[in-house]
C-alpha cells in the first residue's frame, strides 16, 4: 500500500508482541529512554500464545523456566499451578508482564506491518501498516515469531467441504468441538495436543497420520507451594544453569555416550528420564550423543517404541502410530496420546500407505474409497518456519534491496540477530539463531540488540549492519555444527522441510545457548566484529 499519511517519527519500532517484542518494548523505551511503537496485527499481546488456542495448548518447558528472567521482582511474584504452564497461563502472564511496565500504551494491537522500507539518504526505516499510517524510525526490531506464518495446506476440493476448517493457530476463542465428528491433520507437538484434548469431548475423532513421531510422556503434575517457594529461593543458581546449558530447559545435560554403560544401565536411565517427562529431558539428559550418534539414537528410539507398544491396545493401530528411523525431530512431549487412540470413538488413518483423495463437501475420502464423514476438519499443519512471516511483508534494505532477494529462498544472517544490506534493522529468532527453550534465547537476544542499539546511540553511529563475510560465515558455522547431529538426517521444519516448494536450508545455531551467549560476549568485547558501520 503507498505510504498516504505524514510519517510519524519515532527512534524504533518493534514488530510483534509475544516474549520478544514485549522485552524489546521494555528495553528501548523503559531502559534506553528511546521513543518506540510496538505492533501486532493480533489485539493484543501474547503472540505465539495469542493465537494457539487449541484446546490443550501447553508449553513443553517445565513451568519455572518458561518466563523472563530479568526482573527478580517478577520472578519472586511468578507462580504456577502445574509442572507446565497451559497457553491460557502464559498468556494471562504475558499480559501481566505488559501492565506491570506498563507497556502497554507503546503497541499498537490490531495493526499490521506491510512494509519496512530503508532509506538510504536519511538513514531511516520507513515503516507502513495496513492502515497506510507511517513511520520513520532510526532502529527496527523483528520480534515475528518463527512459527507464526500457518501452513495451510490446498487438499484438493477443500473449499467445496460444508463443514468447518480450522488452524490451530488460528483456533476460535472458546469454540467447543463437544459432540461433533472431528478430524485432524497432523500429528506433531500442536496435534498430539489437539487430539489428546479432543478425544473425549468428541463423537468421533479421525486421526490422518502422515508421520508419526517419537513422543514421551510431558510429565504434568501437581506443584505445591513448598516446591515452587524452593525454585524461588535458587533462582540465580537455576538462571546461570539455564544459560550456561545447550537447550536451556533448565536439567543438567548429560555428556556419558549411551553405548558406554551396560544395555541394562541404558534401559534404567532411560526408564527414569520416561517416568519423570519431559522430551528435551529425554533426547538430552539421558546420555549425550542421542543427537549425534546414530547408534545412541537408535537406543532411544527402539526404546520409545518399545513404551507405544505396550499402550496401544490393537496392533494394526500402534502399526500406524510407530515412528520408524530416526529420533531426529524436535522432540515431542505428550499427556497421554498414545493412549487415546485406545477409545473407540477415536481412529488412526495413515494417509503415507492411504493417501488423502479429496475433501468433499461431507468429509475427507482417502485413496482405499473411504469417505470419513466429518463436521470439523482441523489442521494442526505447522508453520512456515523462521522465515515465512519475513516474506509476508515488503521489506527492502540498501538500494530498495528485497528481503526475498536478497535470502532467494535460503534465510541467513549473522548471529541470528542480523542481515547484511539492512542496516539497524534486528530480528529475534532470526534465521541461524538458538535451537532451545526460546525465552532464555530472545532474553539474550533482545538484550544484546537493545544494548548494540545503546552503543550506536552513544558513539553516533548512522548505521550498524554485518558484513557478507561474517553472515558467511556464520551460515557455515550453523551448517557445519548441524552437520554433526542427527537433526539434519530427516525432514522438519527445523530445515524449512514441511513447506512444498520450500527450500531446505540450516535455519538453527545448534550449538547450545551457553556457546551461543559466548560468542555474541566475544562478538561484542571485539569491537562488534564482523559489523561495520557509518
Ligand atoms: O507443526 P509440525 P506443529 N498433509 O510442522 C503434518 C512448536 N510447538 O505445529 O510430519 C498431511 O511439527 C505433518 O506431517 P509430516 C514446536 O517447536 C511447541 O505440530 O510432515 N499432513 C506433521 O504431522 C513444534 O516443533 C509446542 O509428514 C501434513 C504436522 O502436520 C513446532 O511448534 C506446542 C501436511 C505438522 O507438524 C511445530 O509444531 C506446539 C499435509 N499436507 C507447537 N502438512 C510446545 O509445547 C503438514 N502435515 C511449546
Amino acid at each position: 500500500m503507498p505510504a498516504h499519511s505524514t510519517p510519524q517519527i519515532v527512534d524504533a519500532v518493534v514488530i510483534g508482541a509475544g516474549f520478544g517484542g514485549i522485552y524489546a518494548v521494555h528495553k528501548l523505551h523503559n531502559e534506553l529512554g528511546l521513543t518506540t511503537v510496538g505492533f501486532d496485527k493480533a489485539d493484543g499481546p501474547g503472540g505465539t500464545w495469542y493465537w494457539n488456542r487449541y484446546p490443550g495448548a501447553l508449553s513443553d518447558t517445565e513451568s519455572h523456566v518458561y518466563r523472563y528472567s530479568f526482573d527478580s521482582d517478577l520472578l519472586q511474584d511468578g507462580t504456577w499451578k502445574h509442572t507446565y504452564i497451559t497457553q491460557p497461563e502464559i498468556l494471562e502472564y504475558l499480559e501481566g508482564v505488559v501492565d506491570r511496565f506498563d507497556l502497554r500504551r507503546h503497541f499498537r494491537f490490531g495493526t499490521e506491518v506491510t512494509s519496512a522500507v530503508y532509506l538510504d539518504d536519511e538513514a531511516q526505516w520507513e515503516v507502513t501498516t495496513g492502515a497506510g499510517t507511517v513511520y520513520r524510525a532510526t532502529y527496527v526490531v523483528n520480534a515475528v515469531g518463527l512459527l507464526s506464518a500457518i501452513n495451510f495446506p490446498n487438499l484438493p476440493g477443500l473449499d467445496t467441504f460444508e463443514g468447518e476448517t480450522i488452524h490451530t493457530a488460528a483456533w476460535p476463542e472458546g469454540k467447543d468441538l463437544a459432540g461433533r465428528r472431528v478430524g485432524v491433520i497432523g500429528t506433531g507437538s500442536t496435534g498430539q495436543q489437539v487430539i489428546t484434548a479432543l478425544a473425549p469431548e468428541v463423537e468421533h475423532l479421525t486421526v490422518f497420520v502422515r508421520t508419526p513421531q517419537y513422543s514421551v510422556p510431558v510429565g504434568k503434575r501437581p506443584v505445591t507451594t513448598e516446591q515452587i517457594d524452593a525454585v524461588k529461593a535458587d533462582y540465580d543458581r537455576i538462571w546461570t544453569q539455564v544459560k550456561g546449558s545447550s537447550v536451556a530447559f533448565g536439567f543438567e545435560e548429560s555428556t556419558v555416550p549411551a553405548m558406554s554403560v551396560s544395555e541394562e544401565e541404558r534401559g534404567r536411565v532411560f526408564e527414569q528420564a520416561w517416568q519423570h517427562g519431559g522430551g528435551f529431558r529425554f533426547m538430552f539428559a539421558t546420555f549425550g550423543d542421542i543427537a549425534t550418534d546414530e547408534e545412541a539414537n537408535e537406543a532411544a528410539a527402539a526404546f520409545i517404541r518399545s513404551k507405544i507398544a505396550e499402550v496401544i491396545e490393537d496392533p494394526e493401530t500402534a502399526r500406524k502410530l510407530t515412528p520408524t528411523g530416526l529420533f531426529a525431530r524436535r522432540p515431542l512431549c505428550d499427556d497421554g496420546y498414545h493412549q487415546v487412540f485406545n477409545r473407540p470413538n477415536v481412529e488412526a488413518v495413515a494417509i503415507k500407505e492411504n493417501p488423502i483423495r479429496e475433501v468433499t463437501a461431507k468429509g475427507v475420502v482417502t485413496e482405499d474409497g473411504v469417505l470419513h464423514e466429518l463436521d470439523v476438519l482441523v489442521f494442526a499443519t505447522g508453520f512456515d518456519a523462521v522465515d515465512g512471516n519475513y516474506r509476508r511483508m515488503e521489506i527492502r534494505g540498501r538500494g530498495g534491496l528485497n528481503i526475498n532477494d536478497h535470502w532467494d529462498g535460503q534465510p541467513t544472517s549473522y548471529l541470528g540477530i542480523a542481515t547484511a544490506n539492512f542496516p539497524n534493522w534486528f530480528m529475534v529468532l532470526g534465521p541461524n539463531g538458538p535451537f532451545t527453550n526460546l525465552p532464555p534465547s530472545i532474553e539474550t537476544q533482545v538484550e544484546w540488540i537493545s544494548d548494540t542499539i545503546d552503543f550506536a546511540e552513544r558513539n553516533g553511529l548512522r548505521a550498524i549492519e554485518p558484513t557478507p563475510e561474517a553472515e558467511a560465515e556464520w551460515t557455515e558455522t550453523c551448517t557445519e555444527i548441524a552437520d554433526m547431529t542427527v537433526f539434519t538426517k530427516v525432514d522438519s521444519w527445523i530445515f524449512g522441510a514441511n513447506i512444498p516448494g520450500k527450500k531446505p536450508s540450516v535455519l538453527f545455531y545448534l550449538g547450545g545457548l551457553g556457546n551461543y551467549r559466548a560468542v555474541l560476549a566475544d562478538v561484542t568485547a571485539n569491537g562488534y566484529r564482523g559489523f561495520e558501520s557509518a
